[in-house]
């Protein structure tokens, strides 16, 4: 039996998509509140107020007129301000967890529902109550919480009045707001991770086609304030609790080359690099990779260092690797090939050995193997996987039954994978597939993109009663926990 007795079974979810309760118990607005929804094709728009009074939609790639402000208008549907209402059912949904044997439930915390504008002096106690009644709840069933610490979600006033992650004033307002939950919730959460998916700006690089040289040079900026915030919370963790572990959290970029001419092998090594091993290098072994001085050359970036920059990246290393994994793509130098291969914050090549999801993302399991082999001979620290699932189109029979064999499938072959890996050598310690329990989709705000083992009676439009039923995948992965991986039938 290659899972070990210990194994993490679970699940795994984000405020912003799941929990709701935007304008309740004190919470600040974010970004995502005032975004709304689109689809495999559409962008989703924030709508902003100009200066005239109306509220127009821009796309995150329309640029707008200067000082405009994001503002909620009548006429719009805004899906993650309610999202899946977490907020008033997680006794429901954690009793759900619980019922199919859930052994680790990874969550994010709303950082304005702790600090409203990201920048007061003292925490809302509201804020902090609620997540204490989830920890409590967790605890009764013996879950172990895996939280997020930063995920898609960083209070508006902090966007838009200091420019967010760009300014580097926000590292000591990170600084305050994981001072708080590191010391509010000592003896309730062991497992923290910094940021979600901290490599989305290397990403956009190579899925947005022409990505603008400035962008991406304030992109790198930008990861560097959140490598450093990072860093100072693993310090800063460490020294409140020696118990806490503190993992970084990568969208996991799986590349092949389309062909063996060497050309291919060497853009999808650079991709590679600067998709995957950029921010694990520095959140791993404490420092920027070799090959980084040549991409800031590319970009004419000189990067702002602070004066405890070089020490806080070194003495602030992760205690474990995560990472999201959906999907792989392939890379190619023929400039005749279409990039048709679409995936999470990744594009590429089709590859013709693969099966393709309804949103065209590739399902492939040995990418999953390959990946944890290649991550962890780099690093040999404990590994996650803490995303990975089928996002397809479910169906609620009038019976109240919801059949998703192709979900099954789908997992099966991922976990026969990490068991592989295991096997191999790797030291994997925790699988939480993403959406457990249905939510909304980050990239294309709609609701009948579901990831979950339970069905959320909710569609694109917000219509429906949200109320749970438990799909077949519900049952089959209740078995495969209780079994440790071992009935995967
Ligand atoms: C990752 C995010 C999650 C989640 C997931 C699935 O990038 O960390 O928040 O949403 O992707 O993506 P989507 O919802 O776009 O299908």
């Amino acid at each position: 039996m290659p899972f070990p007795k210990d194994f993490f079974w679970g699940g795994a979810t984000a405020a912003n998509q799941y929990e709701g309760g935007w304008n309740e118990g004190g919470r600040g607005p974010a970004l995502t509140d005032m975004t709304t929804a689109g689809t495999a094709t559409a962008p989703r728009y924030v709508t902003y107020r100009l200066p005239d009074g109306t509220v127009k939609p821009f796309s995150s790639f329309e640029s707008k007129p200067e000082g405009v402000k994001a503002a909620v208008a009548e006429d719009y549907y805004y899906p993650n301000q309610q999202a899946v209402d977490f907020y008033h059912r997680y006794k429901e949904d954690i009793a759900l967890l619980a019922e199919m044997g859930f052994k680790m439930f990874r969550m994010s915390i709303s950082w304005s529902r702790i600090f409203p504008k990201g920048i007061e002096t003292a925490p809302n106690k509201e804020g902090l109550e609620f997540y204490h009644k989830v920890f409590r709840e967790l605890k009764k069933y013996g879950i172990e919480p895996l939280v997020t610490i930063s995920h898609y979600d960083t209070p508006l006033y902090i966007e838009e009045e200091l420019g967010g992650w760009a300014n580097r004033e926000v590292i000591g307002l990170f600084d305050r707001y994981t001072e708080t939950l590191f010391r509010e919730y000592k003896g309730e959460v062991k497992y923290w991770l910094t940021f979600n998916e901290i490599n989305i700006t290397m990403m956009m690089a190579d899925f947005v086609p022409n990505y603008p040289k400035a962008a991406m040079a304030r992109g790198l900026q930008i990861l560097h304030n959140e490598f450093v915030a990072s860093a100072r919370a693993v310090k800063r963790a460490h020294a409140i609790d020696p118990n806490y572990k503190v993992g970084c959290m990568i969208a996991g970029t799986c590349k092949y080359p389309l062909t063996c001419d060497p050309k291919d092998m060497l853009e999808t090594q650079k991709k590679w690099q600067r998709c995957n091993d950029y921010c694990g290098d520095v959140m791993v072994r404490g420092g920027y990779p070799a090959f980084a001085k040549r991409l800031w050359k590319e970009y004419d970036v000189e990067l702002a260092w602070g004066p405890e920059d070089g020490k806080d990246l070194a003495e602030g290393k992760v205690d474990f690797y995560t990472f999201s994994y959906y999907s792989t793509s392939c890379v190619t130098t023929h400039a005749d090939v279409v990039m048709d291969g679409a995936g999470n914050l990744s594009l590429g090549a089709k590859n013709p050995y693969l099966g393709y999801s309804d949103w065209g993302w590739a399902m492939d399991p040995d990418g999953l193997r390959y990946y944890l082999n290649e991550v962890y001979n780099r690093y040999q620290i404990p590994m996650m996987v803490v995303e990975n699932g089928l996002g397809a189109h479910d169906v609620l029979e009038s019976d109240g039954k919801v059949h998703d064999p192709y979900r099954i499938e789908y997992m099966r072959g991922h976990i026969k994978a990490m068991e592989e890996a295991i096997e191999d050598g790797v030291d994997l310690i925790a699988y939480t597939p993403w959406g457990c329990i249905d939510l909304i989709s980050a990239s294309t705000g709609e609701m009948k993109k579901r990831y979950g083992f339970v069905y959320v009676d909710l569609d694109n439009e917000g219509r429906g009663t949200r109320d749970r039923y438990r799909k077949d995948s519900f049952y089959w992965y209740k078995k495969v926990i209780a079994s440790n991986g071992a009935d995967l039938d």
